[in-house]
């Protein structure tokens, strides 16, 4: 066994055991009403799952293993020159419950480097869509492709004891997060740079390799995407990706397909795509405008338009968060190291002075404040990577650490096969006129 499964499995033992008794001990006990209006608004605030890797607060925003972002920034190990934390150790306080060494990270990325090799199908499998297929349509496909790798899904087809299922389920993860910058890589080069691929630097992290496959080799991005797949990783259980991962894992389909169904959640405009959208919305009002730097009159304007147009203005609002997304501020604090006076970048704090209050006037958007996609995509413009299209998949692969790291979890705890009740809108009427007893 490998040192940090070894680790892993002592450590999860260990708080498998602990929950076992508090299930026994106070498994009963109540700890929330539902209302009504929750179960037809998208289950707001229903504490309806177990998430150990981070915990969202409304108004302090998402602490890992307790930890904050300004936190990670400063204890996390760094690669050697940088100032970004490596996402391997975020990997490794996520799954471990502790900040790890420098040498557990170096550790981290070597395995990584040498698990990394994607099988020649998953790229004829990329190669068999036409180019124009969305980068998270293709980053799903091939992540279905190489669930023929599944060791759990082999595994279990062999017949094995359910008090092993963790560890295939943590090898897999292992496997997964090695191969995914590869195939990311992979879909960027083939749709935006002619299929000039370039091949992996085992030497490098796995942040800093993944930004050489993709072809950008200098400090600055090498950092930006240390500090990207970083806070990216998770955002407590129930969003859209982390709990797609944790429902379909639940049914014990393997890692590759679970995640894949959390890709597919990351997909949508209101989550993960939205650090596309914020790009295009900024590109279409300059383009309105014949502009590169509108004034906050103009923003303001632009808002408002698309407010009474029914849109969303994407990059603002939050399901939880109640403050401005401590992920936008660390990257406004990169951005003012690296790039303050990059137009779009101006532009994305203009937008953040003159949105809340037009988003708080209209009475109804319960959060103003923007969010992590509202920042990233100028970022990475300014240190060339355009392709806005492109942005949700970096996401992606960032979301996987939180999201298998969750997932080894799942299966150590034996969560069993998830499944809430739910009811017909007749139901509740025959109900609520004392037609019968209870809504079940
Ligand atoms: N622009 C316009 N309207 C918005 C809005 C925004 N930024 N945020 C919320 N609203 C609207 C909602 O659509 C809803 O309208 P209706 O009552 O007409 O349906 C109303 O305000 C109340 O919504 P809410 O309770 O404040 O927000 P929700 O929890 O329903 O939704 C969302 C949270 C993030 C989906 C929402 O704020 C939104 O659509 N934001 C823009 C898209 C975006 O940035 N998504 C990324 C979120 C972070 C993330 O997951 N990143 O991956």
């Amino acid at each position: 066994m490998g040192q940090v499964k070894e680790q892993f499995y002592k450590i999860a033992t260990k708080s498998s055991e602990d929950i076992k008794k508090l299930i026994k001990e106070n498994g009963e006990t109540v700890i929330g009403e539902i209302k009504l209006s929750q179960i037809y608004q998208g289950m707001r605030g229903i504490i309806g799952l177990v998430t150990e890797t981070s915990l969202l607060d409304a108004n302090e925003g998402i602490r890992f293993r307790g930890f904050s972002i300004p936190e990670l920034i400063e204890k996390l190990p760094k690669a050697e020159g940088g100032s970004q934390p490596l996402p391997e150790g975020l990997f490794h306080l996520m799954l471990l419950g502790e900040i790890p060494s420098q040498d557990d990270v170096d550790h981290l990325s070597a395995v990584l480097a040498r698990r990394s090799h994607v099988p020649n199908y998953v790229f004829d499998a990329i190669e068999s869509l036409p180019l124009h297929t969305h980068p998270m349509t293709q980053f799903s496909i091939a992540i279905m492709a190489l669930q023929t790798e599944s060791l759990f899904a082999k595994a279990y087809n062999e017949g094995i004891n359910k008090k092993d299922y963790w560890s295939y389920i943590y090898e897999d993860t292992m496997n997964l997060l090695a191969r995914l910058p590869r195939i990311a890589a992979y879909i960027f080069r083939r749709k935006y740079r002619n299929g000039d691929h370039i091949q992996p630097n085992g030497m490098l992290d796995w942040a800093a390799n993944f930004a050489h496959m993709l072809g950008f080799d200098n400090e600055g991005f090498r950092e930006l995407m240390r500090l990207y797949l970083t806070i990216h990783a998770d955002h407590e259980g129930g969003n859209v990706s982390a709990h797609a991962t944790h429902l379909v894992g639940s049914a014990l389909s393997d890692p590759y397909l679970a995640f894949a169904a959390g890709m597919n959640g990351l997909a949508g405009p209101l989550h993960g795509l939205a650090n596309q959208e914020v790009i295009r919305w900024i590109e279409d009002m300059n383009k309105e405008l014949n502009t590169n730097r509108p004034t906050k009159e103009q923003i303001k304007e632009f808002i408002i338009k698309t407010l009474q147009e029914g849109k969303v203005v994407s990059g603002y609002g939050h399901a939880v968060l109640r403050k401005t997304d401590p992920r936008f501020i660390a990257q406004m604090e990169f951005a003012k190291k690296h790039c303050p006076d990059d137009d779009l970048i101006q532009t994305v704090w203009n937008i953040y002075e003159v949105a809340p209050p037009i988003l708080s006037a209209t009475g109804k958007i319960k959060n103003p404040w923007p969010n992590v996609d509202a920042h990233s995509g100028s970022l990475l413009k300014h240190f060339g990577l355009i392709e806005e299209d492109f942005y949700t998949v970096l996401f992606g692969v960032s979301r996987a650490l939180g999201v298998l790291a969750s997932l080894c979890w799942d299966r150590v705890y034996g969560f069993p096969i998830e499944r809430p009740k739910s009811i017909t809108s007749k139901q509740i009427n025959k109900w609520l006129n004392k037609e019968i007893d209870t809504l079940s």
